[in-house]
């Protein structure tokens, strides 16, 4: 690492620092901010920051950055869609803004949140680094107080500089888009505030107990007071240093996605008080089953990226509901949020409309699975995002990652993260995609051991030629668990026609999906599936003709105003088997 660095991975904002924010009074960071393109770290080489502009012998220094009068940027965003200039920019980008801090109580402490920022993001307030957090779909928490004036200036600096030992690296098959693309938000919490709030229905099958857990901080000692008014709950939990937790009976009407039954839930301690809109629901394997509230359940899927074609991954919210209920025209009960984890307002979507969700983190192709950071990168990325929407119903399965061939590295690397993923959530399966055992024709990975349901990408009829081979697969496999075939599919380049072996063609992919769907749905094993994928999606390694950059896998054109072939393939099926 190049020394001039060094200095800014001092402090970072990890799961640890995160604290509770559902419910807290935000004050906006978002807007305007001004902005420059930063492609050779001058920012930080020169230390902008400090606004030095002689040196200690008086001399004038030159000063190569004008903060307020830089041209703005409004934020969040993906700066690829700001203007064509940046659309294949990676690299630092530096924004600044004022704000007036007033204070309003004697002991609070101001924290910054920022949703994402992919992939590094530093913050420095009124001339100070204070802090940096590494992840590009994660939240990060910085408590800011210590660093404020009256009238403050914010740096951020985001860097999107592809990089082999990071979670992704450097090679994806999707847009590496850049930017703070979600939230910036203040808010204020007490000394003594609730830095962690989980609850969930206790997975005994019984479905009359809930479980919390509260994290205070301050190593605070005392009493907390959860309440459910709508079920009559009110519970004091003990605090002891700083953690508490509570079971206690209760009788919710249990949340599914036909019944996506809320409630209102509030915590209070040592007057901070948070809340939350959660529903109650139990997800188990039983044998061979996923059960839902006591029911084997089949998924009813559909992968999708962060993606639209107008805002890069800085979706909107009716953005993110049109996904939804596009899902739901095609008959799914389920989503894939691949490769990593999309915003936390498609899980309170979700919570609302009745979808249940995969959430990733994306360790994806070619991750450097012997190296301790990387592995502590990945960790962190995924206890941020359990920690985020661990009251989600919606969400039914953590998936530890994606295709990575069965190697020892590996095997050790995503066992961790499965165990991790085990120990902080006792109410999820976990599972991660994995691939073919090529030489068996199998499914076959050392990893399964680790794993509650087993997903399996195949693609048989695309990059597998040979149909015979996808019968074959099925017989070859004897799994232990549940199996879902997390990925299958075929490029089609919206409105081309041709004939069914013609690849690239609409004919081709309907073709595909028939002949997938032929074959999956006589396998008993087999309990769940999220094709290949609801619309195309930026690519740069996609570079044929009927590609142009897209990979073209997609149901829906990427403007999603075109529904291809393949679309009501999957629909005609999904509705058939509804309520099986
Ligand atoms: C896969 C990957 C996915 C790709 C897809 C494809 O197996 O998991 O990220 O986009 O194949 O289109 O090749």
């Amino acid at each position: 690492m190049e020394s001039i660095y060094r200095e800014y991975f001092k402090r970072p904002a990890t799961a640890e620092t995160m604290i509770f924010d559902r419910s807290r009074k935000k004050e906006s960071l978002n807007g305007h901010w001004h902005y420059a393109v930063d492609q050779y770290d001058t920012f930080l080489r020169q230390k902008w920051f400090n606004e030095y502009y002689y040196d200690e012998r008086g001399n004038t220094l030159p000063v190569d950055f004008s903060f307020d009068e830089w041209e703005l940027m409004t934020l969040p965003c993906c700066w690829n869609t700001v203007d064509r200039m940046y659309m294949l920019y990676e690299g630092s980008m530096v924004y600044t803004r004022k704000f007036i801090y007033e204070k309003q109580s004697s002991d609070e402490r101001m924290i910054l949140r920022i949703g994402a920022a992919n992939y590094i993001c530093r913050v420095f307030i009124n001339k100070k680094y204070v802090g940096m957090h590494r992840g590009g779909s994660t939240p990060c928490c910085f408590d800011i107080t210590d660093y404020l004036e009256h009238d403050n200036r914010i740096i951020l600096q985001v860097d999107n500089t592809r990089r082999s030992g990071q979670v992704p690296m450097e090679n994806t098959d999707w847009f590496n888009y850049g930017g703070i693309y979600r939230d910036i938000d203040l808010f204020r919490v007490p000394k003594v505030h609730v830095k962690d709030f989980k609850i969930a229905l206790e997975p005994d099958s019984c479905f009359r107990k809930i479980r919390a857990n509260i994290s205070v901080s301050e190593n605070y000692s005392g009493t907390a007071l959860l309440t459910i008014n709508e079920l009559g709950i009110s519970q004091n939990i003990e605090v002891s240093k700083g953690s508490g937790e509570i079971v206690f009976e209760a009788e919710p009407k249990l949340w599914s996605p036909e019944a996506p039954k809320l409630y209102d839930v509030s915590l209070e301690c040592a007057g901070d008080k948070v809340s939350d809109r959660v529903g109650f629901r139990e997800i188990r394997i039983n044998g061979m089953d996923i059960v839902l509230n006591g029911k084997p359940i089949f998924l009813r899927g559909i992968s999708c990226h962060e993606e639209s074609a107008e805002h890069g991954k800085a979706l909107t919210d009716e953005e993110r509901l049109e996904n939804i209920r596009i899902a739901k025209e095609l008959g799914c009960n389920f989503m894939r949020a691949a490769h990593y984890p999309h915003s936390e307002r498609l899980a309170q979507l979700a919570d609302e409309a009745g979808m249940l969700l995969w959430e990733e983190i994306p360790v994806y192709w070619g991750i450097r699975f012997n190296s301790e950071d990387t592995y502590n990168d990945a960790e962190n990325q995924l206890k941020e995002l359990i920690n985020r929407d661990y009251n989600r119903a919606s969400v039914i399965i953590w998936s530890v990652g994606n295709e990575n061939p069965d190697t020892d590295d590996r095997l050790s690397f995503m066992s961790r993260l499965a165990e991790c993923a085990h120990s902080i959530d006792k109410t999820r399966p976990v599972s991660a995609a994995c691939l073919v055992n090529t030489e068996k024709n199998a499914i076959e990975d050392r990893l399964e051991q680790y794993l509650d349901i087993i997903g399996l990408n195949e693609y048989c009829g695309w990059y597998t030629a040979e149909w015979q081979m996808l019968p074959e697969l099925f017989e070859n496999s004897d799994p232990q668990k549940p199996v879902i075939i997390t990925e299958f599919g075929a490029d089609a380049y919206a409105g081309l026609r041709g004939t069914i072996t013609d690849k690239g063609t609409e004919d081709c992919q309907a073709y595909v999906y028939e002949r997938q769907i032929e074959n999956i749905r006589e396998i008993p094993y087999i309990k769940g599936m999220t094709p290949w994928i609801l619309y195309d999606f930026r690519c740069p390694r996609r570079t044929s003709v009927n590609q142009k950059y897209y990979n073209t896998k997609g149901l829906l054109s990427a403007d999603k105003k075109y529904r291809k072939p393949a679309f009501y393939v999957l629909r005609d099926f999904y509705n058939l088997i509804k309520d099986k």
